[in-house]
């Protein structure tokens, strides 16, 4: 769910906060767990992705971005997928950001870089290599966190992913740097605009790379706003929705949003959204259905709740509509 207040904010309370750091080169989901619990997100480090595939994926974004605007709208308008600029959505929604977004399904990307690269093959290895090395890092993390969890399926939420089915999607963000005087987008009450409004995201898990422009701040539960300082070497994975509903309420689905940007360079991120197909069935794992935890959320399909997310504006999280009436599910 997002929330795009068109209007400027305010700039509320900022603390520092430190980013959860999991190191994936020694595999311990104690770490993991807490930062799930605690925040819903967290950072990876020593993800094994090589460089190169991030870069090559990083530049066709950038060239993307540089054309003039007619050739980008090419890719659009967005009905939710390819190119748009400012409107977040269809409910109006608006942001200081242009974006490409698309199915992660490789004939989906072979039909769409047509109308986004002139050289439409390349364009899709590219792409589908970032792709499938998001995918596995995806994978990894859900496998560690299903252990942890004590889920006596650990790929139970991986092959949701690796499905060939699976309604993953990428998205790349750009937040162009203001052409403005950089302080006219901060007035005397120190108020920023919006990128990409306050949102969690609907699917499983995101995860997401950015350059070394900052942008990305995450709410806390006491609602305060943490700013994440930018690192183009790491990962930074959010928990989404239906995390949430799987653990039974144990996770926590992350808000967060995009501060426009007030920087020289622009800002890019390239986020890869893992989703199950659309007709799974979501419920709470029977793992974390406990007297002391009774089941909260009755089961739905990923249809259902993406069609409920998109029915409304940016920031509604929905899980709301599909809590369990009565104490104790049937799964
Ligand atoms: C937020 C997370 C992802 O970017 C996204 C967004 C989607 C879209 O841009 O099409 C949505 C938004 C996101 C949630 C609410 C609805 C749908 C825009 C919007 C107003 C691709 C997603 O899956 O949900
Ligand atoms: C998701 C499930 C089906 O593919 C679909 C999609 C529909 C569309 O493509 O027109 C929607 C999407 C789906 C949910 C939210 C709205 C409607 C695209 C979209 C942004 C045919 C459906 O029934 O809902």
């Amino acid at each position: 769910m997002v929330v795009a207040s068109p209007a400027p904010v305010r700039s509320e309370k900022i603390r520092p906060f430190t980013v959860p750091v999991i190191d994936l080169s020694c595999k311990r989901s104690e770490v993991l767990l807490k930062a799930c619990e605690d925040y819903g997100f967290f950072k990876v480090v020593n993800h094994g992705i090589p460089d190169s595939k991030i870069l090559r994926m990083e530049a066709e974004g950038l060239e993307f971005f540089a054309r003039p605007m007619l050739e980008k709208q090419r890719a659009g308008p967005p009905n939710p997928l390819g190119y748009g600029c400012k409107n977040i959505g269809f409910n109006g929604d608006i942001g200081e950001v242009e974006y490409l977004l698309l199915h992660t399904n490789p004939l989906s990307i072979a039909q769409r870089s047509r109308t986004i690269c002139k050289d439409p093959t390349k364009y899709c290895c590219v792409v589908n290599d970032y792709i499938e090395a998001v995918k596995g890092l995806t994978c990894e993390i859900l496998e560690l966190l299903a252990e942890g969890l004590r889920i006596q399926d650990k790929r139970i939420l991986s092959r949701l992913i690796t499905d060939s089915d699976s309604d993953s999607l990428l998205r790349l963000n750009h937040y162009p740097c203001s052409s403005r005087d950089l302080d006219e987008d901060r007035d005397m009450t120190n108020q920023c605009q919006i990128g990409f409004g306050e949102h969690s995201d609907p699917q499983i898990l995101t995860v997401m790379r950015s350059n070394d422009v900052a942008g990305l701040q995450i709410l806390l539960a006491d609602g305060v706003w943490v700013p994440i300082p930018p690192d183009p070497c790491a990962f930074f994975v959010n928990v989404g929705d239906i995390l949430q509903a799987f653990t039974n309420g144990r996770f926590v689905s992350v808000r967060h949003r995009a501060m426009a940007n007030n920087s020289f360079k622009s800002r890019m991120s390239m986020i890869y959204f893992g989703a199950p197909p659309l007709h799974a069935r979501i419920s709470p794992l029977p793992e974390m259905i406990t007297p002391q935890n009774p089941c909260l959320y009755r089961p739905f399909t990923w249809m259902e709740y993406k069609k409920a997310m998109y029915s409304r504006r940016l920031g509604e999280n929905r899980l709301d509509l599909f809590q369990s009436s009565s104490v104790g599910c049937v799964s």
